[in-house]
């Protein structure tokens, strides 16, 4: 959790709910068999995946995304089905792909996370990856950065949970090379494949 105090965090994270969470969710009020629905407080306090590794790529002056990476294990299935952050003014949830020789990466509506499996998040064609758009400002190495994930549980119902993550340059991964061991050329959204890699 990040190192805020408990009531900063809170009503920070309340915040962002409002901001994110938008109409989508609609209370399934007159359905006597739901249980109770834990408060907003105790949503915060449940982690309800475990995030390992994660890491967001730095970003210069002017740059508008940048990718934000982890290993997320669900203790139940359900969906990733956004992200958020103060450090930005949206979130993306990306696929990457080679097409030919050209990287691309796209958004998808959700990220699936089977209970007790790792799902990584990281470069690299066929993975999926946070995206950060409409950056407020530059993300410098060694910053900290709040990320407030999106989660559907497999009744429909929407949880929240924060997690905070170091700024830096992660490790490359075995990636696939065009003909050549050229980079992949530009990416269908005008960002460079390499600043994806
Ligand atoms: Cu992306």
């Amino acid at each position: 959790m990040p190192m805020l105090s408990r009531r900063t965090h809170l009503a920070r994270a309340a915040v962002l709910i409002a901001l994110c969470a938008g109409s989508a969710w609609v209370p399934s009020v007159g359905q006597t068999s739901t249980p109770p629905r834990p408060t907003p407080a105790a949503d915060q306090n449940t982690p309800w995946v475990r995030v390992e590794g994660g890491w967001v790529r730095p970003a210069v002056k002017g740059q508008s995304g940048t990718g934000a990476f982890m290993v997320l294990t669900s203790r139940a299935n359900m969906l990733l089905t956004g992200v958020s952050s103060p450090a930005a003014q949206g979130g993306e949830l990306h696929l990457m792909s080679m097409d030919g020789n050209v990287m691309n990466m796209r958004p998808v509506p959700s990220i699936r996370l089977p209970a007790g499996r790792p799902v990584a998040l990281q470069p690299g064609p066929d993975s999926h990856h946070l995206m950060l758009t409409g950056l407020k400002g530059p993300l410098m190495d060694g910053v900290q950065v709040t990320l407030v994930l999106r989660l559907q549980l497999a009744t429909g119902e929407i949880k929240t949970q924060s997690v905070t993550l170091p700024v830096r340059n992660g490790p490359v991964p075995p990636k696939r090379r065009g003909p050549g061991g050229q980079p992949a050329a530009a990416g269908a959204m005008g960002m460079p494949a390499g600043a994806m890699r």
